[in-house]
């Protein structure tokens, strides 16, 4: 079959030598669950609210749903946009996607309107899937399906919500008909989209194979120690990348243990549950570790059944990483990866420094890594450059993105990341800052042009730049500098232009932090911002007077 439009296939030489090395298995993610189904039919898989799950009733369950949704027309290929909190149900509805052969784009609850509706219109989204328990989002839901076209469904999960509209459709009811067993779809095609944090205007998405994310999952989960006794607490929001597969939930999954999902990240919430379901493995951002440590020192709940915390999708300084095994009793993995493929991990039996002040080093002997100049020149171990990568489990395009294709991608398919980075010796590697003009808050991405965009959509906004600013909590927040134009009173303030962007329907963690007016933005030679000298003097203004 041809590969799916708009989709860059790994070139025809290195997918073979991927599948000579054993990496890809021709496995599908339908038949991983399966295969788990059938090894440990009994143990407990999915653990969200009041839904505790075994393996063969998670398999029974997404088979019918599968059939459910192939049955009211979705069909392989066909892209579905699901924006779910951490629920069991987030589960079925994925899996029931991959048995069917659609391909989930995954949102984030966080995402509003005007992201859904991008996300949506870019993949021609078939249906939507959202927690039908939150009337917001069904409201959202229906608002997209009327924006696009294509959408022609609207999946409601949790407590069905009566609707008039013949679109919306409970997850229940897609579950009525007796289940088939559907032909799974090959291993090589996009099993979902992933969504990139990104740096230009418009958010992309990044196309998945079965082949190259199971190849990265089955390699967390040996990496990482799981087995069937593993317990993992999903406190990340479950559909980003890194509670989805390093090693994530399908890492867990195919291990045979269990994935317990937290409806929010607090200690109150999760300490109690880790308590309850003797939590193994847990996965943190650096300020939600910050706030677990603090919690766990002055707290009263056993936490002794973690066996590995691991902290990522921001940089976790010295000091943090010293403090978790300390105070949560368990030892630390950093993890340094992207949704667009290569992840890197310390390892379990790494040296205490090693632990401490790297972000590990790459998965697979097969991810090559180069750390290069502006002029693409490799530089030498220990120096920091640009960090490019190539590899059996990072993509080699974005979907439908041929421009910046162009642009992120070199000639010989090496990813430019836009992380710079120092690689030591031991080939574990060192985030050192950031090419991409993006924002890291706390782990949540945001892409300064997205923003700014929103920004000069005010009519009194001439000009607008949105760069980072330090943060001692989420290492960094965002900071839009803005310059005015007319003169008509009155002119906004920054809490207006805050209230603007959020009105425009992007996800709150998205509207910037500060606001601060200027009369120019620093230019270049050929007239762009010149962003660099712009963060210089964001960074003057905040720092704390001598
Ligand atoms: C510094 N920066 C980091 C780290 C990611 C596992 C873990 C994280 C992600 C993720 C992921 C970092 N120190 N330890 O997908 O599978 C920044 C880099 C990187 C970008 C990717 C996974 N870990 N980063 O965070 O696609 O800038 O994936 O390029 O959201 O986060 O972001 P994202």
């Amino acid at each position: 079959m041809s590969p799916l439009p708009g989709f860059t296939p790994f070139p025809p030489e290195r997918a073979r030598r991927y599948r000579e090395l054993g990496y890809w298995r021709s496995e599908s993610h339908g038949a991983l669950l399966r295969a788990s189904a059938t090894t440990w039919p009994d143990r407990l898989a999915v653990i969200g609210g009041a839904d505790r799950w075994t393996y063969a009733e998670l398999d029974a369950r997404v088979d019918a749903t599968a059939t459910g949704l192939v049955d009211n027309g979705v069909r392989a290929r066909d892209r579905v946009v699901v924006a779910l909190p951490n629920t069991a149900e987030f589960v079925e509805v994925v899996f029931a996607l991959f048995r069917s052969g659609a391909l989930p784009v995954f949102a984030l609850p966080a995402h509003r309107e005007t992201e859904l509706t991008h996300f949506a219109a870019l993949g021609e989204a078939v249906a939507v899937v959202v927690d039908g328990t939150d009337p917001a989002a069904v409201d959202r839901a229906v608002a997209v399906a009327d924006r696009v076209p294509s959408v022609r469904r609207i999946v409601l999960t949790g407590a069905t919500v009566g609707s008039s509209d013949p679109r919306v459709t409970g997850l229940a009811d897609l579950r009525a008909a007796p289940p088939r067993r559907l032909p799974e779809p090959d291993a090589d095609e996009v099993a979902f989209l992933q969504l990139s944090g990104g740096s230009t205007g418009i958010p992309k998405l990044i196309p998945r194979t079965h082949d190259d994310y199971l190849y990265s999952v089955r390699e967390s989960a040996r990496i990482c120690g799981l087995g069937p006794d593993t317990v993992q607490l999903v406190v990340l929001p479950v559909a980003h990348n890194f509670p989805m597969s390093s090693p994530g939930i399908l890492g867990a999954l195919h291990a045979g243990g269990t994935v317990v999902l937290a409806p929010d990240p607090s200690p109150t919430t999760c300490f109690p549950l880790i308590e309850a379901e003797r939590v193994t493995d847990v996965a943190l951002v650096p300020p939600l570790a910050l706030v677990w440590t603090a919690a766990a020192a002055s707290g009263t709940r056993d936490l002794s059944s973690l066996r590995l915390v691991q902290v990522g999708g921001a940089k976790c300084t010295p000091e943090l990483a010293a403090r978790i095994p300390q105070t949560l009793g368990a030892p630390l993995q950093q993890v340094f990866g992207m949704a667009e493929g290569l992840v890197n991990y310390t390892r379990l039996d790494d040296p205490d420094d090693v632990v401490r002040l790297t972000q590990g080093r790459p998965i697979s002997p097969d991810d090559e890594v180069r750390v290069v100049d502006d002029e693409d020149r490799d530089v030498p171990d220990g120096a920091e450059g640009h960090l490019l990568t190539r590899g059996p489990y990072t993509i080699c395009g974005y979907y439908r993105a041929d421009e910046h294709n162009a642009r992120v991608f070199t000639p010989d398919g090496f990813y430019r990341t836009g992380d710079r980075v120092r690689r030591l010796a031991d080939g574990n590697l060192v985030v050192e800052g950031r090419a991409k003009d993006q924002i890291n808050r706390g782990g949540d991405k945001i892409a300064a042009e997205e923003i700014e965009d929103h920004l000069i959509a005010h009519p009194r906004v001439h000009d607008a730049a949105v760069v980072a600013v330090h943060d001692a909590f989420l290492g960094e927040r965002s900071c839009a500098v803005v310059v005015l134009r007319g003169t008509e009173d009155p002119a906004p303030s920054a809490a207006d232009l805050r209230a603007f962007v959020r009105g425009r329907g992007v996800a709150d963690f998205k509207v910037p932090d500060r606001v601060e007016f200027v009369d120019a933005l620093p230019a270049t030679g050929v007239g762009k911002t010149h962003r660099s000298d712009l963060r210089a003097a964001v960074a003057g203004w905040f720092r704390a007077p001598a």
